[in-house]
C-alpha cells in the first residue's frame, strides 16, 4: 500500500495524487503542523482558511471512501512537521511508497526530494502539479526561446493553447491585451458589489478557536474572517463574481477608494491557490459571461489575463530561477523594513488604508500592494527579502511561487528588470490620480519638499537620483530624467529625502 500526502494549497479532488492512487488500498495523509504555521507570521486568518479548508476536505475525502489520516494542530505534539507525520504514520501500516504532488514552494519540494526517501527508507514519486494550464517544463522551453522573458508573450502563446477569446488563431477584438481602457477611477459610481457571508460550522468554530489560541501573537485579526473554507462555497465566490463584479472589473482594475477594500475584484486567489478552485474553471466561467453578453471584452480579456498570463508566468519565473532568485538585490537595497508595516500605525493615509485593509482582511488588491505598500518600499530602500517576507506572511492567498516574484520582480525591481521592464516607482501624483486617499490626508500631495508635503514625492525623485546611473540611459524612462533636470529644487528634494528616511518609522 501507498501513502499519499496532500498538504494544504492542494485541496482538489482531481489532484494528481489522488488520481494515481487507489482508495481501497492507500491512506491520504494530511497534517497541520507548527513548521507550516510558522515559517512566517501568517496572518491569522490565512491560517485558520487553510486549516478549515484541510479538515473539510479530509472530510469529503472519507465521504468519497478514502482512508485519510489527519493530525489536527497540537501545540505541544512531538508532531512538528510534514515529514514527522509520515514517519509516525510509516509504523502504523506497511506502507511501501509516498506519493506527493508537486510543491508550491521551493523550501519544501526541496526538502522532500533531497532527504525524505532517505529519511523514511522509501521511495517517493513527484507528480506533476497539472492544476495550471502550464506546465514547468513547457514553460522553460518557452524561456529557451526568447531573450527577454516578457509576460506579454508567454500570455499570447497561453492564449493560443487555450483558445480562450480567439478566433482560430487572431483574438477577438483584434487586440491582445485591453490594459490601457483598464485605469478609470471610481468615485461611487457603479455600486459596489454585495457582500456574501457564510454560515460557519463546528469545524470552522473549532479551528477559529485554535487559532485564536495559538496564534494570536501574529499580525492581523481574525474578527473580520468572510472567506469560504469549502469547494461549494468557493464556487459561490467565483458565481458572485461573475454576476456582480466581473462586468466592471476592467474599468475599475486599478482604482482605489477610501473605505472600500475590494471594489470589483474577484478575490479567488486564496481558493485558487489552496486548490479549492481550479484555474481552468475560473477561466471557462469569465469566458462564457463574455459570449453569454454578460461582461464586456477589456473586463473578461483582463481578468484572464490575470490568471491565465501573470499567474502562470510568476510561476514559471519562480521555477526557473530558483533558489538564486530569492536572494536578487539588483538596486542594492538594505533598509530595515518600518515598524508600520506590522503595526499599521502612519500618518501616511493611503499606506493606512491598506494596512487596515491587510489585517482586517487578510487582502489588498493588486494596485493597493502594487502602487501603495510595495511603492513605498521600492522609494525607501526597503531591503528586498524583508518586504518579501511581509507579502508572504500578510495575505491569505500568499505563497512563495506567487508572492516572491510579484515582489521581488514587479515590486522591488530586485531582479535588474527580468520580468518588469522598468520599475513601478510612482509620486504621490499618481496615487491622487487612481484615488480619493489624498483628500483625506494629513500630507500635502501637492508639494515635494515642505514639512508636510506628501512623503511619495521627494522619496520618487531621490529614487530616481540614487539610481540615475542605472536609468537615466534607460529607453523607456527618458523622459522622467528630462523633467528632473528641470526640476529647481533638486538639492532640497536631495535633502528632504533623506530626512525623512532617517526618522521613517514616524511619517
Ligand atoms: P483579482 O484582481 O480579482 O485577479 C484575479 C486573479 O488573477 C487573482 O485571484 C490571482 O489568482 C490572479 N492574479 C492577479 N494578479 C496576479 C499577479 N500579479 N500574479 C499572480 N496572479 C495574479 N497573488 C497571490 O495569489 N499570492 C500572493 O502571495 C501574491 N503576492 C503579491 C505580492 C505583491 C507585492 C504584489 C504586487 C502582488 C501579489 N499577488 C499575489 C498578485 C495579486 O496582487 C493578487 O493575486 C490579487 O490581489 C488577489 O486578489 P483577487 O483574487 O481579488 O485578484
Ligand atoms: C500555509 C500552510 C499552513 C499555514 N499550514 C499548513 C499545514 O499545517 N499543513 C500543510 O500541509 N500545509 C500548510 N500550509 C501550506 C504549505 O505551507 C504549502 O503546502 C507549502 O508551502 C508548499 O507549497
Ligand atoms: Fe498617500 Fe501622499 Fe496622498 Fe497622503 S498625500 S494619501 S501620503 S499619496
Amino acid at each position: 500500500m501507498r501513502f499519499g500526502l496532500i498538504l494544504g494549497d492542494q485541496l482538489h479532488h482531481q489532484l494528481a495524487t489522488l488520481k494515481v492512487l487507489d482508495r481501497t488500498q492507500d491512506v491520504i495523509l494530511m497534517a497541520e503542523v507548527v513548521e507550516e504555521a510558522t515559517y512566517v507570521a501568517h496572518h491569522p486568518q490565512k491560517i485558520a482558511l487553510i486549516f478549515s479548508a484541510m479538515r473539510h476536505f479530509a472530510k469529503a475525502l472519507k465521504a468519497d471512501g478514502w482512508r485519510v489520516r489527519y493530525h489536527a494542530f497540537e501545540s505541544g505534539s512531538p508532531i512538528r512537521s510534514l515529514l514527522d507525520f509520515v514517519q509516525s504514520q510509516q509504523q502504523l501500516f506497511p506502507v511501501t511508497e509516498l506519493v506527493v504532488t508537486h510543491c508550491g514552494e521551493y523550501r519544501l519540494q526541496q526538502q522532500i526530494e533531497q532527504h525524505w526517501s532517505q529519511r523514511l527508507q522509501l521511495p517517493v514519486q513527484c507528480l506533476n502539479d497539472d492544476r495550471f494550464f502550464c506546465s514547468l517544463e513547457q514553460f522553460r522551453h518557452f524561456a529557451s526561446r526568447y531573450q527577454t522573458l516578457r509576460m506579454e508573450y508567454f500570455y499570447r502563446e497561453m492564449r493560443k493553447q487555450t483558445g480562450y477569446l480567439m478566433l482560430g488563431q487572431q483574438p477577438i477584438g483584434q487586440q491582445w491585451n485591453y490594459d490601457s481602457a483598464n485605469r478609470k477611477a471610481w468615485s461611487g459610481s457603479p455600486p459596489l458589489p454585495p457582500q456574501l457571508n457564510f454560515e460557519r460550522d463546528q469545524i470552522d468554530v473549532d479551528v477559529f478557536a485554535l487559532v485564536e489560541r495559538e496564534f494570536c501573537q501574529h499580525s492581523g485579526s481574525l474578527a473580520n474572517f468572510r472567506w469560504a473554507t469549502t469547494r461549494s462555497n468557493a464556487k459561490r465566490v467565483l458565481e458572485h463574481f461573475i454576476t456582480h463584479s466581473l462586468p466592471y472589473f476592467g474599468d475599475y482594475q486599478d482604482a482605489m477608494a477610501q473605505g472600500t477594500d475590494t471594489l470589483f475584484h474577484s478575490l479567488l486567489s486564496p481558493y485558487l491557490n489552496c486548490g479549492l478552485l481550479l484555474p481552468k474553471e475560473v477561466c471557462d466561467a469569465a469566458e462564457a459571461a463574455y459570449y453569454a453578453g454578460h461582461a464586456p471584452l477589456n473586463a473578461v480579456e483582463g481578468f484572464i489575463r490575470q490568471i491565465l498570463g501573470w499567474r502562470e508566468y510568476v510561476r514559471g519565473i519562480y521555477w526557473l530561477y530558483m533558489p538564486e532568485y530569492a536572494n536578487r538585490n539588483a538596486l542594492q537595497h538594505s533598509s530595515p523594513l518600518p515598524q508600520f508595516y506590522w503595526t499599521g500605525h502612519t500618518q501616511m493615509n493611503c499606506m493606512a488604508e491598506c494596512f487596515r485593509n491587510t489585517f482586517q482582511n487578510a487582502y489588498a488588491h493588486h494596485i493597493q500592494r502594487l502602487m501603495i505598500t510595495g511603492n513605498f518600499a521600492l522609494l525607501s530602500g526597503v531591503d528586498p527579502q524583508q518586504i518579501s517576507e511581509w507579502y508572504l506572511a500578510v495575505y491569505a492567498d500568499a505563497y512563495e511561487w506567487v508572492e516572491l516574484p510579484n515582489t521581488l520582480g514587479m515590486v522591488m525591481h530586485a531582479d535588474g528588470g527580468l520580468m518588469a521592464s522598468k520599475p513601478y516607482a510612482a509620486s504621490g501624483n499618481y496615487i491622487h490620480k487612481m484615488s480619493d486617499y489624498c483628500k483625506h490626508c494629513t500630507y500635502n500631495v501637492k508639494t515635494r519638499t515642505e514639512p508636510d508635503s506628501c512623503p511619495f514625492n521627494s522619496l520618487y525623485w531621490y529614487f530616481m537620483i540614487r539610481h540615475e546611473a542605472i536609468f537615466r540611459t534607460h529607453p523607456r524612462m527618458g523622459m522622467i530624467y528630462r523633467q528632473l533636470d528641470k526640476l529647481k529644487d533638486r538639492q532640497q528634494i536631495i535633502t528632504h529625502a533623506q530626512q525623512l528616511l532617517s526618522r521613517i518609522d514616524e511619517l
